[in-house]
């Protein structure tokens, strides 16, 4: 099992699509183990985009992203990090495959709509940016039984 740190970033709440794409998460049979609301303070954009934050793009990357309120999600699955990010699509919409989240719903490069981990080190230091362990619920659904044989993990 992997846990990977979501982001419904503020264009997919002003948007209106964050049922839309947690639905998407819940159809693949990820389980959402941790959610809440919140507005990123530029110090939390900060840590969040630590490599990016000397960039030239990383000014108007954080007016976006501390502009408006985001959901944050903490997804768990096999492989959810690689999924989760096939899932997404490349990070410019306008190169995103149809089909992919970005793909169907953004035309652009920063307002892409999700945030995920990129790997497992990233993942383990997003999520505890944002979730204090008791803030994290894993759980086993009953429905497992139904969503994969048993030697699959
Ligand atoms: P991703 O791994 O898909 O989240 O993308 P990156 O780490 O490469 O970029 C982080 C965020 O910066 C992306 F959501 C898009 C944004 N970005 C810009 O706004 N402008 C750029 O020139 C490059 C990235």
């Amino acid at each position: 099992m992997e846990r990977t740190l979501i982001l419904l970033k503020p264009d997919c709440v002003q948007r209106r699509l964050m049922g839309r794409v947690i639905g998407r998460f819940e159809e693949k049979g990820l389980n959402v183990i941790a959610m809440k609301m919140l507005q990123v303070a530029p110090d939390l954009a900060k840590q969040h985009y630590a490599e990016h934050v000397e960039k030239p793009f990383y000014p108007g990357l954080e007016a976006f992203i501390t502009g408006s309120p985001i959901v944050a999600m903490v997804i768990e699955g096999l492989e959810a990090i690689r999924v989760v990010r096939d899932m997404l699509g490349a990070t410019n919409g306008l190169n995103a495959a149809a089909g992919t989240i970005r793909g169907d719903f953004s035309s652009s490069r920063q307002m892409n709509l999700v945030h995920a981990s990129d790997g497992a080190e990233s993942a383990a230091r997003e999520v505890s940016l944002y979730f204090a362990d008791d803030e994290i619920c894993s759980y086993e659904p009953t429905l497992t039984p139904h969503m994969r044989a048993g030697d699959e993990g």
